[in-house]
C-alpha cells in the first residue's frame, strides 16, 4: 500500500517535507550507533513522519550518475499502468486496478542451493543490505515497445555474495510469489507452468548491470510493477526481469523457465536484446516508445553492447 499512499513530496506543504539529506543523515547516524534495524522502524514516529512503511525511509534514492542515459523519464503514469504482469492480467491497462488485495508485506525471499550459506532474508534485510541507489534504465519489451525507467535498488551481485555461490554455481533461478487466491490472471492461464520463474548465467548475474530493484520513481516498487522486490536486467527483453520474487537458487544446469517452457523458439533462455536477429513473428529491428509513440531504432544489447558484449564474445 505504501507505493500508493506515500504522497510525493510536491503535493505537501513544506513543512511536513523531510529533506532527502535529513532522512540519509538520520539512517547513518542510527547506523553508527548500531541502531540500524531499531531505527528504521522508530524513525517515522521520531520526526513526526505519518508514513507507517519502514521501507520508505530509503527512497527517494541518490541517483548514480554513472547509470543515467539522460534519456527523457517515460512517466510514471504510464509505467504504473501499462503492465505485464500476467498472474493478474494480460491487459495491460488492467493490471494496477487488480493488485489492490495483493499483500507484500510481510515479505521474505530465500536464496540458497549451491551456496556456503543458504538465507531467508526479510525485505527489511535486503533494504540494508547494500545502498540504494536510482538508476535509469532503458527498458525493452519482447513486444517491441520501450521505456526509459528510474529503478532503485543496488547490484544483485551484492546479494549473491552475502550467501557465498559454490564453485559448482553456474546459473540463478528466479521465482516469483504464486498466490492465486491474491491474483485472478493465473486461473485463466491455467495451463502455464506457475509460479513464473526465470534464469540467468552467473557472470549475467553478476553483471554490474543486474540490479535488484526495490523502488521505483523514488518510492517503494508499486505492485503491478513487482513489489517489492523484483530482477531488473536492462540488456535482455522486459520478461528476464522476474517480478515479486520469493527464491532465488544457486543451480548447476540451465534452469527450466516459464516462457522458455511455454514456447522455446520464440523466448530462448538468453533472450538478449538483439535487434538483426527477428521474433518468429515480428521485427525486433525497431520499438515504439512509450508515451510518444514514435518508432525508433532497437539497439544491440538494448543500448548496453560496451558493457555486456564481451560476456557473449566467442572464446
Ligand atoms: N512475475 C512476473 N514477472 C514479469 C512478468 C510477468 O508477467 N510476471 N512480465 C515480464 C514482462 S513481459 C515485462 S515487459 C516486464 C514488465 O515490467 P513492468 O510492468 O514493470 O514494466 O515484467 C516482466 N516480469
Ligand atoms: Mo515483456
Amino acid at each position: 500500500m505504501a507505493s500508493i499512499h506515500i504522497h510525493p513530496p510536491w503535493l505537501l506543504p513544506e513543512s511536513q517535507v523531510t529533506p532527502e539529506n535529513i532522512h540519509r543523515n538520520r539512517r547513518h547516524f542510527l547506523r553508527d550507533l548500531g541502531l540500524a534495524s531499531a531505527g528504521v522502524a522508530m524513525a517515522p514516529s521520531l520526526l513526526g513522519q505519518t508514513s507507517t512503511n519502514a521501507s520508505a525511509a530509503f527512497y527517494p534514492a541518490r541517483r548514480n550518475p554513472a547509470f543515467d542515459p539522460k534519456l527523457k523519464l517515460t512517466s510514471e503514469k504510464l509505467v504504473t499502468t501499462y503492465n505485464n504482469y500476467y498472474e493478474f492480467s494480460t491487459t495491460k491497462d488492467r493490471v494496477h486496478k487488480l493488485v489492490g488485495p495483493f499483500r507484500v508485506d510481510p515479505w521474505s525471499v530465500w536464496v540458497g542451493g549451491l551456496c556456503e550459506k543458504p538465507t531467508t532474508f526479510s525485505l527489511e534485510d535486503l533494504l540494508k543490505l547494500a545502498p540504494i541507489e536510482e538508476r535509469v534504465y532503458r527498458f525493452r519489451c519482447v513486444e517491441a515497445w520501450s521505456m526509459v525507467v528510474p529503478w532503485s535498488g543496488y547490484p544483485l551481485s551484492k546479494l549473491l555474495a552475502k550467501v557465498v555461490p559454490k564453485a559448482e554455481a553456474n546459473f540463478v533461478k528466479f521465482t516469483t510469489v504464486m498466490r492465486p487466491e491474491e491474483m485472478p490472471g493465473i486461473a485463466r492461464l491455467s495451463d502455464y507452468p506457475w509460479p513464473y520463474t526465470e534464469g540467468l548465467r552467473m557472470d549475467e548475474a553478476m553483471h554490474p548491470l543486474t540490479l535488484l530493484a526495490t523502488g521505483l520513481y523514488g518510492k517503494p516498487m508499486a505492485k503491478q510493477n513487482g513489489a517489492p522486490v523484483r530482477l531488473v536486467v536492462p540488456w535482455k527483453y522486459g520478461f528476464k526481469s522476474a517480478k515479486s520474487l520469493v527464491k532465488i537458487e544457486l543451480v548447476s544446469e540451465q534452469p527450466a523457465t516459464l516462457w522458455n517452457a511455454v514456447n522455446p523458439t520464440e523466448y530462448p533462455f538468453l533472450s538478449n536484446v538483439e535487434p538483426n536477429v527477428p521474433h518468429p513473428r515480428w521485427s525486433q529491428a525497431s520499438e515504439r516508445e512509450l508515451g510518444t509513440g514514435n518508432r525508433i531504432p532497437t539497439l544491440p544489447y538494448n543500448g548496453y553492447a560496451a558493457e555486456v558484449a564481451a560476456l557473449y564474445a566467442r572464446k
